[in-house]
């Protein structure tokens, strides 16, 4: 499936209630976002397959692919368009082998061999960091812009920074060839996530020039 990761919105439900978690969502969505993932790591399946298809309608409002984080089987429940996997979550060849050719399949990486392993293994593209620390709960370390680069010139799929990325701090990123940046905090604690949306995007686009 074609998709575009220019501004990669990872959503995290921890900041708010479900009503205005699904608000910032839609209020995301309007102001650019071109791929959007739910991320959830405190949810029951049961939860988590309720709260994708309630995310899956809004996003398809706004054609925007709705990646699943960690899990195939909530993909495969609400018919996401795609599913990202990280180190300890299932291998990209069996994700790609269950959910088949056309669902989008990404990848977590931090060296350039865990990338094109995981480009051979069938990954769509890949997220790159943590390039700065971050407050998000995640279990990461940090990886450097140079190898950042290293990893953009060793594979041909797209490829998104992330880990503390915001407007005021992604100068660091200019001249590496990365198809987009991701974030969480700087859009999930924004009360205007539409305009917190457009001004990173329109940050990382001027960085491309
Ligand atoms: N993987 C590496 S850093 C990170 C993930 C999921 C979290 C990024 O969150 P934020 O709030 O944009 O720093
Ligand atoms: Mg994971």
């Amino acid at each position: 499936m074609k998709f575009d990761s220019t501004m990669y919105f990872i959503t995290d439900s921890s900041y708010c209630g479900e009503e205005e978690f699904l608000r910032k969502i839609e209020s995301a969505l309007t102001g650019g976002v071109t791929l959007i993932q739910l991320r959830e790591k405190n949810k029951s399946t049961k939860e988590y397959i309720e709260l994708a298809a309630k995310v899956h309608e809004i996003t398809k409002k706004y054609s925007v692919p709705l990646i699943i984080d960690d899990r195939v089987d909530v993909m495969l429940a609400v018919d996401a368009e795609g599913v990202h996997v990280g180190k300890e979550d299932m291998p990209v060849e069996m994700a790609r082998k269950i959910i088949g050719k056309d669902k989008i399949l990404g990848a977590t990486t931090k060296t350039v061999e865990a990338a094109v392993l995981a480009y051979e293994n069938g990954a769509d593209y890949l997220g790159v960091g943590a390039i700065y620390p971050t407050t998000t709960k995640v279990k990461t370390i940090l990886t450097s812009t140079k190898t950042l680069d290293e990893i953009c010139k060793s594979v041909p799929i797209p490829i998104n920074a992330i880990g503390g990325l915001n407007a005021s701090n992604m100068d660091v990123l200019k001249g590496i060839n990365i198809a987009g940046v991701c974030a969480v905090s700087a859009i999930m604690k924004s009360d205007n996530p539409s305009d917190a949306v457009r001004i990173i995007k329109e940050k990382f686009l001027s960085l491309q020039k």
